[in-house]
This record gives structure tokens, sequence and C-alpha cells, in this order.
């Protein structure tokens, strides 16, 4: 495979962190003249940006020289730009008329996977939003479009750069989404190289009951590769171990990326008494949680632990104070079992909890701004 020539060097990373502390400091001088956020306040909406750069890393095509795209955290009512710089060689390989082949390797599109925008363009017409018509080809491909295919396609060609902008409304449902590339005749292969990442639309303040806020969070990505828990600017660990300390709390997000249809991702812990309960689905947050019994692989559609292509769950997790290990491991030829193994160390915490299952279901309501 022919490699980028160009920058493997990221251009620049989110300016998130900026961004969140002036919207807070604003909220706050607003409501009550002090700073710090009353609960129930939220944020003022915010523009978020992130700039994705794509070259090849070992013969993969990568997201700002890293194995899976940055976290993006995003809240409802904000406006979230993603500027996209295709550096990879022209390959003259997009139209062909065959759908279902392969082709257009190094052409690429962006994909925000859940969320409610528009398929088109920004409310001004100006930026494309989550178009799957549009393709961001290298800045010197040639689209001989109607001579491969003898007739005009519908793609949308953009060359080199483009930035998409996804407007959130105001009542956005919160939870774990993610993103990936989309060019039809390409996603698999990208998707599989590392073209996606997680992106979280953050829970409103105060909605979610205590023990969850205050979890801490971990984010798991289920690629071709194996399972990696990731960092914010999408590094991380691949196949690792999670360490916990004894009585604490964690709130796990998993996002089933793998490019493979046919496979259920089963998480599945070494020990076996961790309480582990799914509090939200595909991005809703569920009325109550549900008791995940880790131990029983179901039909995947049983079973709250399993995820399709394309899913995410949310889970909350606590560990014991000493971990029993789980004596059987059966297997099942149904599903890729995803195996976490569970560390328990440090010095024991006591964290929030409850024996309460109930959850404020979609629970994102519209948030008056103040
Ligand atoms: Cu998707």
């Amino acid at each position: 495979m022919k490699r980028g020539t160009k920058s493997m060097v990221p251009k620049g990373f989110s300016r998130r962190s900026v961004l969140q502390g002036s919207a807070a400091i604003g909220v706050a001088s607003v409501i009550g003249g002090t700073l710090g956020l009353a609960k129930n306040a939220r944020a003022q909406p915010a523009n978020v940006h992130y700039e994705l750069a794509i070259d090849f890393l070992d013969d993969a095509r990568v997201y700002n020289g890293n194995l899976l795209g940055p976290t993006m955290r995003i809240r409802p009512g904000d406006t979230l730009d993603v500027d996209l710089i295709n550096n990879l060689p022209a390959l003259h390989d997009d139209c062909t008329d065959n759908h279902n082949q392969e082709h257009g390797l190094n052409t690429t599109n962006f994909h925000t996977h859940g969320l409610h925008v528009s398929p088109s363009t920004d409310s001004t017409g100006e930026f494309d939003a989550d178009n799957v018509f549009v393709s961001l080809v290298p800045e010197d491909q040639i689209v001989a479009c109607e001579e491969v295919c003898g007739v005009d396609v519908k793609t949308m060609f953009r060359y080199g750069s483009n930035r998409f902008r996804f407007e959130l409304p105001d009542d956005h449902i919160t939870g774990t989404f993610w993103y990936h590339a989309h060019k039809h005749g390409s996603t698999a292969v990208q998707v599989g190289d590392g073209l996606a990442g997680p992106l979280i639309v953050e829970d409103e303040p105060g909605v979610m009951p205590d023990y969850i806020e205050q979890a801490v969070e971990r984010i798991f990505f289920v690629t071709n590769r194996g399972m990696m828990l990731v960092d914010e600017q999408g590094g991380g660990e691949m196949n690792p171990e999670i360490t916990m300390r004894p009585g604490e709390v964690q709130r796990w997000r998993v996002i089933n990326g793998t490019g493979n249809g046919t496979d259920f991702a089963f998480m599945r812990p070494n020990i076996a008494n961790l309480e582990m309960h799914l509090i939200a689905f595909d991005g809703v947050t569920q009325d109550r949680r549900i008791p995940v019994d880790y131990e029983a692989l179901d039909e995947p559609w049983f079973n709250p632990s399993a995820l399709a292509s394309g899913n995410r769950a949310d889970f909350i997790v606590r560990a014991p104070s000493v971990a029993e290990p789980r004596d059987t491991l059966r297997s099942t030829n149904l599903s890729r079992v995803v195996d976490m193994p569970i560390k328990i160390e440090g010095a024991p915490v006591d964290a929030l909890w409850s024996n309460e299952d109930t959850l404020p279901g979609r629970g994102a309501y519209p948030v008056r701004r103040y």
C-alpha cells in the first residue's frame, strides 16, 4: 500500500477546555455574581471545534496519527465543528458502477452515529452536515465520474479539507455516541483502520443520580483488533487490564466500533462478584438499571452486555473489596467474547452508591437557559 507523504503530525487539538471554561464563568456570573455552577444549571451553548487530519500510520488510515480519533465531548444545544483534512495520496478510484465493490479507499466522509442532526447542511446552508453524499477526496485527486460510470453521480466532491457542522437541538438526548468515516465503498476498510472515535453528549448536571454523576468514567472501544481503553486524544491501551480500587464505582461507556455486522461483542469481566448494571443503550438512558448476569451467555438479543456492531452500552460498575475469580468460563460460538480482566488494587474508597434502581429515562428534558 502506498504511504502518505504529507505530515503525520496533528495540526492541532480541540479548544474545548478553553471554550468550556469561559462558558462556565459566563453562566456563573449571570446567576449569582459568584463563581461556581449551581446544581441543575448548564453551560451556555458552545461552539466546539475538532480537527482531524487523516494520514497513514503503519499502513492504516488514522486520525491525527493515533489509533482512534479523539473523544469528542459536546452538550445539547452545542454546535460541533469538525475540520476534516484528507492527507492521503490520490487514488483516482472514486467512481464505479458497482456499489458493493470497494472503491474510493482514500476518499472519506464524516458521520456522527446516533446524533439527531441534519442529514444535509447546517441551518445557514454554508457547511455540510451529516450528509452521506459528500465525499472528501485527496487534494489532487482526479474524479472522472462521467468517464468511469458514464453517468453523473449524486456525490458532492470536496477536495483536500472540509468543515462539517453539526447543530444539536437544545433537547438532544445525552449519552454515548460515536463518529466514523462513512463514504460508501470505503467505510468498512476505513473504520477497520481506525477512522472512528467516541462522541459523548454530556449529561445535564443534576439529571443523573449522584452515584452515576460522580463515578469514574472509562471509555472502551471495541475495534477489529481488540478492545481499547481509550484516552481523550485517541491513543490508549489494547486489551487492557482494568484497575479498580476496592469499592470504587466506575461508569463504563462501551462502543462496538467493529466493521463486522454479524459480530455481537459480549463484555465479560473475569471476577464473580463485580456489580454491573446496564444504565443506557445506544445513547438512551434507561428508566431502570438492569443487572448484568455476565456469566449467562444467552442469545445476544437477551443479554444486556451484548453489543451488535454500532451499539453502545453504558454500565455502572462497583468493585468488591476482594475479587472472587470466576471458576468457569463458558464459551459461545455465537459471538465475539470481549474479556475484561479486572484488577482490584489500591486503597479502598467509599464511593457513592445506591440500591435504588430508578434512572431518569431519556433524561434530557429541555433545560431553560439563563
Ligand atoms: Cu454509524
